[in-house]
């Protein structure tokens, strides 16, 4: 009976969802100024190509007239093996939607990649937790060709316990859940500027 019980609560979960990038709901009332500070990326959903591995802290600055900018570092393999600390800004352009920002991206090195994605800031209490989105390619039926996710934390050492169901519950409404990798924190990119 429990089992039965379970299984149409997945059930139910799955169907929520549709997968369409346009139905995709962000965070209600965004709050920027309670967005800003540090966060730590506790699981992260990889895109295609070339990503962070590891260590990956980024920290979030909105400035008194509200626009916001950010710095990342994290732990890269760039030329096919050589292992370093990205350190990574960005600035963030506003959409109609607060919690959908645009974000454009560059390496303080320049053989660093640069980019444009969309940050979409899905769920946060913005103390704990907070899960990020972002599609890079859409595909011609509306779901997500080239995603990557991170799962954020106010703390190094992980999400709480108690923010590990709402946590489950977004990555299942972004339908990548199982598709996440814990992201390891060992003071790779500590010592480094
Ligand atoms: C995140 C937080 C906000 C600031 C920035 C972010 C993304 C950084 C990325 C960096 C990729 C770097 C690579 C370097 C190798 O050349 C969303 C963490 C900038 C995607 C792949």
């Amino acid at each position: 009976m429990l089992q039965y019980v379970v299984s149409l609560c997945f059930l139910a979960l799955a169907w929520a969802q549709d997968c369409q990038v346009a139905n995709i709901q962000v965070m209600q009332n965004f709050d920027r100024t309670r967005y800003a500070g540090t966060w730590y990326a506790v699981a992260k959903k990889d895109p295609e190509g070339l990503f962070l591995i590891d260590n990956i802290v980024a920290q979030f600055i909105v400035a008194e007239d509200g626009s916001m900018t950010a710095t990342a570092k994290g732990r890269v393999i760039i030329l096919n093996n050589w292992e370093m600390c990205a350190d990574m800004i960005a600035t963030f352009e506003e959409t109609p939607e607060p919690a959908k920002l645009r974000m454009k991206y560059w390496g303080v090195a320049a053989y660093l990649q640069t980019g444009n994605d969309d940050h979409w800031v899905i769920d946060t209490d913005y103390d704990n937790y907070a899960i990020h989105y972002s599609c890079r390619q859409l595909d011609a039926d509306g779901t997500c060709l080239d995603s990557y996710s991170f799962v954020f934390s106010r703390h190094v050492t992980g999400l709480r316990t108690e923010d590990q169901p709402i946590v489950t519950q977004k990555k299942n409404q972004l339908c990548l859940l199982g598709k996440y990798r814990r992201v390891v924190h060992n003071g790779f990119c500590d010592s480094s500027s």
